[in-house]
């Protein structure tokens, strides 16, 4: 079966044009200049042609990290594969790379196997996996060598949540030499989790246990802290480095300070990081905040951290936008932290709103249409190893495609989100630009706003090599 999506205005990474694109099955098979339309060609045209005139036509968004089912607190991510990958699929993103968990003691393949189990069969879309190895140790650092050949080319380590997922130095800088040897991506949650949980701990004994606190404790110094210690453990092992869910302008003024003396250091920030801020949102009024709830967390309007951040897009100090997406109900969920904010789950659910708001960067000036696809797109695509296949529409590629409207406006609401969540932390929020029609490996998922996919559509991605590193 071939399609052709004519009409419409072609973004990629590096520019826009107007562009016909032929897909033929699940592959986008050719770019055709206006006019060669096959619809009226002698040879008899498309199966399918649709019109995407006035429209933009992008490549699938990539969600490089996002958390289905997470275990956290005593609860989990209330998103399970089925529900998390639809809600993707609403807001145009066709791949997600989710985060299987290793904690301390356990064996890293019997616990990679029970998130492919989680995930196999129930996706929407497209979905690949990072490891987190809560335990470093001989056992899993050898783990590593093979998990690489078997398409697990990423490892996140967690310099915060002692006793659950932290990694001390000395386990940070041996998993980053084996990074060195086998090409792997060493992913850091940088916070210094020894610093904070002092702090926490000090604050709750003077009864401050509200949401906001979650915030001030987290102090952006120590995310600037571990993030340039993170640096220098990776500067000596001769490792690349990514660091995600980047928040804090100290966070970022080490990477950038990496970047410019050459070094193979990168960065994520998430929407939340964009738009959200300590005062109003973790601080909204009662419990409200703990729907802000996050780590790294949301920073202080009265400094400079959304301004550094979206400079920091712009100058490529920070090469990708994902969502860490981490839902928890408020009900039930949030709620366990009714008395004391450290025994709220972390986490904000956003996979589905993730295009929609970094639109809204293009509409406000502060991004181009070209660099909004490489952020959610492209870069995702070659920093993880899916780059030809995902992340651009060019012939051999998936044929993971969106078709956007730029003049069509939507309101995000929990009323009529995608996401297992009771609440939306972006309530009211209003957005120019709407997820027209999303195309995944040529079939149609979304459309005339309905979904039309099938549970299990997606696919496990095992991945290549971060393609910035060859
Ligand atoms: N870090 C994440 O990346 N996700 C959820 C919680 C956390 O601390
Ligand atoms: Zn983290
Ligand atoms: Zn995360």
């Amino acid at each position: 079966m071939t399609m052709l999506i004519k009409g419409g205005t072609v973004v990629s990474a590096t520019g826009t044009s107007e562009t016909e694109v032929l897909v033929d099955d699940d592959t986008v098979v050719a770019l055709l200049a206006p006019g060669s339309d096959l619809a009226t060609s002698a040879e008899g045209g498309a199966d399918t042609v649709l019109d995407a005139s006035g429209k933009l036509v992008v490549p699938g968004g990539i969600d490089a990290h996002t958390h289905m089912e997470l275990p956290f607190g005593g609860t989990y991510a209330s998103d399970t594969f089925e529900t998390g990958t639809q809600a993707a699929a609403w807001g145009g993103t066709t791949t997600i790379i989710d985060f299987a968990v290793q904690s301390y003691g356990q064996d890293v393949r019997a616990c990679l196997d029970e998130w492919q189990g989680k995930a196999d069969g129930q996706c929407a879309i497209d979905y690949g996996f990072h490891m987190i190895v809560g335990g470093v140790d001989d056992a899993s650092l050898k783990l590593m060598d093979v998990l690489v050949d078997e398409g697990i080319t990423s490892f996140k380590l967690f310099m915060a949540y002692p006793g659950v997922f932290y990694a001390d130095d000395g386990q940070i800088l041996r998993a980053m030499q084996k990074a060195n040897g086998n090409g792997a991506m060493i992913m850091m949650h940088a916070e210094n989790g020894i610093a904070i949980d002092v702090l926490a701990e000090q604050a709750v004994s003077r009864g401050e246990t509200a949401p906001i606190h979650h915030g001030y404790v987290r102090r952006a110094e120590l995310e600037g802290e571990a993030t340039y210690r993170a640096i220098q453990l990776a500067k000596v092992a001769e490792a690349p480095l990514y660091i995600v869910h980047l928040s804090a302008s100290q966070a970022l003024e080490a990477v950038a300070n990496a970047r410019n003396e050459g070094r193979n250091v990168f960065a994520e920030t998430c929407p939340q990081y964009l738009y959200l801020n300590l005062e109003d949102h973790l601080g909204a009024p009662g419990f409200a905040g703990a729907g802000y709830v996050c780590s790294t967390p949301l920073r202080s309007k009265h400094e400079h951290h959304h301004r550094d951040l979206w400079q920091g897009l712009r100058t490529n100090d920070l090469s990708v936008v994902a969502t860490d997406h981490c839902p928890f109900c408020m009900k039930d969920q949030k709620e366990l932290g009714l008395d004391d904010f450290r025994a709220i789950p972390n986490g904000i659910g956003g996979v589905e709103h993730r295009m929609d708001l970094m639109y809204q960067g293009v509409v406000a000036g502060e991004l181009s249409l070209p660099r909004w696809v490489e952020l959610c797109s492209t870069t995702p695509a070659r920093m993880f190893g899916l780059y030809g296949r995902k992340g651009v529409i060019e012939p051999g590629a998936d044929a993971d495609i969106v078709i956007y409207d730029p003049k069509a406006t939507t309101t995000i609401s929990v009323e009529t989100h995608h996401m297992n969540m009771d609440y939306s932390a972006y309530e009211g929020t209003k957005i120019d630009g709407k997820v027209d029609r999303v195309i995944s490996k040529g079939r149609t998922i979304i459309a005339d706003d309905a979904y039309h996919g099938t549970k299990g559509d997606g696919q496990y991605l095992r991945r290549g090599l971060s393609q910035y590193l060859l």
